[in-house]
């Protein structure tokens, strides 16, 4: 009996794990169980060293900007998803090779022993599914089903998954029937094909052996396999977007009500970027490959530690308690690259920590909050500085609806001036303590502190917009883009072409102190290729930092150019 190749064993591996893929996948849509690749992914980005997991996202960010597929706002978590995907599918493979190779070995029982094929392949299995089954266990995440049932479905799928590859060996290798005793096997089937004309041979180990025609069985294997896999990712898929909550675009509160700085005198030049960020386009960082789904009736606000009078609230308790507050808000992420897409504009409305924190009494022994999130996230807060700033708001609304999932449902908090690093969504829990302690991305190299850096972009020269004034020449192009400082406010922008001098721009008035300001230059034409550059100053007079400095660990800085043949 030959045995069957390594490399079999290899594409035996994929296909196995390309279905136990698409059956995961299903089940997380039916029944919300485990998706394995994506809680392993979730798992290392936590468990890595923060220089690992920054010089990934950073080799991505490059990348997704390199290859030009979209801003990373839109394409990191497709990505991470697919890495996911890959992941599992790689390990899967080389599992494959690996008991292949084992029963190869004579240490193993080599080809004399077949049955083994499926105790080697239920060894994988449960190695695999144990080591994943464990992390599903452990993991914060809400999830219907809970942490135990998940582990075990994850651990069954897997032992199923290493017996599917144990008894492909012994396809391959031959092995018709492995009888359980010296008793005879039966003969195999009535008519023996043409193309398998030779007898059954038995060994002394009562199993039947007959030859096969390995490229038949893979092509059988590999077609029932892409069934699955398509059937379980087409189902799933299906069930996936009749989920999806319809989006009621006319609950939100910009559907129904004028921006208040409506007539503004300054005209935004055509392609620059919506003053208001549409909700659906609200960039989206955070370190869960599928944001957690928590549950409103499960959910409370817990807030204890030194505090006089300890609280677990409802959201409604947190809606009707606290007056409701409502601010406009530029959220940015500190991985957002010069003139990057990580950065949007919403109303944000919620209850001021102020008002919680005199809610509870806080004890003079208590200067931080410590900020925890059901994904495990964590954070900070001195509450002086929650004190001293009523606009630090527990956040419930976006745009005048709930917080959308995926931007932290149920409550999220606003801390002004800092980047989204600083800024918790789907909290649990705040307790008041005596220390500062460093939080989830401090720990892994990140700002203290991280305060927004003033940032100037050019969203369009807008060259259909090309003004022709009667008497006056020349004829102009509007050039216009954001400027944003945090809470420091913009107090001037300024342009240049080429080398030409600093030129003013136009500041149209924002929709907050907070927000980022559309400035817009109406420069004078002339053709040819041309460099325009745009930097901005904060209230107080600050210069935008010229210098090019990456985001890690403290937020880009650097003026941002762009080349137009004119
Ligand atoms: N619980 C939790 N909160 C989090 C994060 C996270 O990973 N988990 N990421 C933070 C980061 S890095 C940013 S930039 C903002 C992004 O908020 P958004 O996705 O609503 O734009 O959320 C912050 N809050
Ligand atoms: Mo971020």
């Amino acid at each position: 009996m030959r045995s069957p190749t390594i490399k079999a064993g290899a594409l035996v591996g994929a296909l196995f794990t390309t279905s136990l893929t698409a059956i995961l996948y299903l089940a997380q849509q039916i029944a919300g169980l485990p998706f394995a690749p994506f809680r392993v992914f979730d798992w290392m980005a936590r468990a890595l060293p923060g220089s690992v997991v920054t010089f990934g996202i950073d080799t991505m960010v490059a990348l997704i900007r390199a290859l030009r597929v979209g801003g990373p706002a839109d394409i990191a978590k497709p990505a991470e998803q697919t890495l996911a995907i890959l992941g599992l599918l790689a390990t899967g493979t080389v599992a494959g090779a690996a008991v292949f190779g084992a029963m190869r070995s004579s240490r193993f029982g080599g080809s004399r022993s077949p049955r083994r094929a499926i105790t080697a392949g239920l060894i994988a299995g449960s190695v695999l599914g144990l080591a994943v089954a464990l992390i599903v266990a452990t993991s914060p995440l809400p999830g219907p089903p809970g942490p135990v049932l998940g582990a075990l479905w994850t651990a069954v799928a897997f032992l199923a998954w290493g017996a599917g590859l144990g008894w492909s060996w012994q396809r391959l290798a031959g092995v018709r029937s492995v009888a359980p005793s010296s008793a005879a096997a039966p003969p195999p089937a009535a008519a023996p094909s043409p193309a398998a004309p030779s007898p059954a041979a038995e060994s002394s180990t009562g199993v039947t052996v007959e030859p096969v025609d390995r490229r038949t069985f893979m092509i059988r294997l590999g077609g029932a396999t892409a069934v699955v896999t398509v059937a379980g990712a087409a189902l799933g898929g299906a069930l996936a977007r009749g989920r999806q909550p319809a989006s009621d675009a006319s609950a939100r509160w910009s559907s129904n009500n004028p921006l208040p700085n409506t007539g503004a005198a300054v005209d935004p030049a055509r392609g620059t970027r919506p003053e208001f960020t549409p909700l659906d386009d609200h960039y989206r960082i955070d370190i869960n490959t599928l944001p957690p789904r928590v549950a409103e009736v499960d959910w409370r606000l817990e807030i204890a530690g030194l505090v006089d009078r300890p609280a677990s609230l409802t959201l409604a308790q947190v809606q009707s308690r606290y007056e409701p507050m409502h601010q406009f808000v530029t959220l940015a992420c500190i991985s957002n690259p010069i003139a990057g897409d990580l950065t949007s504009t919403t109303r944000w409305t919620g209850a001021s920590v102020r008002s919680v924190l005199e809610d509870v009494g806080v004890s003079p022994d208590a200067t931080h909050l410590r900020i925890r999130s059901v994904d495990g996230f964590d954070e900070t807060l001195e509450i002086a500085l929650a004190m001293a700033d009523a606009r630090v708001m527990l956040t419930y609304a976006f745009d005048g609806v709930p917080l959308p999932t995926k931007h932290g449902f149920p409550l999220r908090i606003y801390i002004p001036d800092r980047y989204g690093m600083k800024q918790p969504k789907w909290i649990q829990s705040i307790e008041a303590v005596d220390a500062w302690e460093a939080g989830y991305w401090v720990r892994r190299g990140w700002d203290r502190e991280a305060r927004m850096r003033a940032t100037s972009v050019i969203d369009t020269v807008a060259a259909d917009m090309m003004m022709i004034d009667a008497d006056t020449q020349p004829m102009r192009v509007p050039i216009g883009g954001i400027a944003h400082a945090g809470a420091r406010g913009i107090s001037r922008v300024e342009v240049r072409v080429d080398d030409g001098e600093w030129q003013a721009a136009t500041l149209r008035d924002p929709l907050s102190a907070t927000t980022w300001v559309v400035w817009r230059f109406d420069w004078p034409f002339s053709e040819g290729r041309h460099t325009f550059t745009v930097r901005c100053f904060e209230r107080d007079g600050t210069p935008q930092i010229a210098t090019e400095s990456p985001v890690r660990p403290s937020g880009a800085t650097g003026l941002h150019t762009m080349d137009r043949m004119m």
